[in-house]
């Protein structure tokens, strides 16, 4: 044995930089209560077509945006759960929307709505059409929608197919019948400075939206490093406490032949698909 060897010493533990997110994080009362709340996410049923969802007055909060803009990202880490809603290896693969309840098992208190993610440029032109008359249609028919809330990766901004989808809200949303929240993705990727401009121009954009009667607001958000998790809880808190107590709900008869049995085991068929 050579002298190097044995007098080798385990080296010493290496200085690690504390990252910047590990600052701690003052969460308020508001954010506690609000991610309780989202932690209750239970999945209920999952359909291809408006006519499957449940009809009745529960109130609705749904979520959109790009495919790949991180929504399922942002629902798993808003709800506090691993694989609520899975994130997509093939991204807009089909067109389902996928509902979870909120609230106390025996009482739900609102729906949240996945919605197929659009716009994704691998896709057939012809699927996509079909995607956003989904998106569409979903958007005319949720007559309880109460809340809608916008993915949009923060180093791109708004895409023509955001617009387009807050175009079909933009009445409800000016007259406060339906919310809206923009998160900002992937915030974690942009510098203090890309930030700041990337959410101006996001008020930009919304400032068209705005009125005395709307609520209409937008966070810096990443699900990687837990940016803007306590503001979009506070906020989701604040939609429900506003929300009216219409819990009335009817599943829609499976159709036939189409996955009658348990809803459960349908929420592993969708893990490709939530997109
Ligand atoms: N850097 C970063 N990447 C993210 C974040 N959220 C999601 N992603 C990534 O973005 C991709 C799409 O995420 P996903 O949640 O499936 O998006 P969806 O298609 O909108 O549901 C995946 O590769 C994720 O790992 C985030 O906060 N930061
Ligand atoms: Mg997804």
């Amino acid at each position: 044995m050579t002298e190097a060897k044995r007098t080798r010493k385990p080296s010493p533990p290496r200085a690690v930089p504390a990252p910047v997110y590990k600052k701690p994080v003052v969460v308020s009362d508001e954010a506690k209560e609000g991610l309780g709340w989202l932690h209750t996410a239970r999945f209920l049923t999952s359909a291809s077509k408006i006519s499957q969802l449940p009809a009745g007055d529960m109130p609705e909060i749904a979520f959109v945006g790009r495919s790949n803009a991180g929504k399922s990202s942002a629902i798993n880490t808003l709800a506090q759960q691993r694989q609520l809603a899975f994130a997509s290896k093939t991204p807009g693969r089909t067109q389902l929307i996928n509902l979870f309840t909120l609230g106390p098992r025996e009482a739900p208190q609102a729906f949240l709505a996945d919605l197929p993610g659009y716009g994704y440029a691998a896709v057939a032109r012809g699927k996509k059409l079909v995607w956003q008359k989904v998106m569409a249609d979903y958007l005319e028919v949720r007559r309880a929608l109460f809340g809608v809330v916008l993915m949009v990766d923060s180093r791109h901004g708004f895409t023509p197919l955001d617009l387009q989808l807050m175009a079909f809200i933009a009445q409800r949303v000016k007259t406060g019948e339906v919310k809206l929240l923009v998160l900002l993705t992937k915030s974690d990727k942009l510098s203090k400075t890309e930030a700041r401009q990337a959410t101006e121009a996001a008020q930009q954009v919304l400032a068209d939206f705005v009125t005395d009667d709307s609520d209409v607001s937008v966070t810096l958000f990443s699900s990687l490093r837990r940016l803007g998790v306590e503001d979009a809880a506070e906020q989701l808190l604040a939609w429900r406490k506003a929300m009216p107590e219409r819990v009335h709900f009817e599943l829609p008869p499976m159709p036939e032949g189409e996955g009658g049995e348990a809803v459960e085991d349908d929420a592993e068929d969708v893990e490709d698909d939530a997109g």
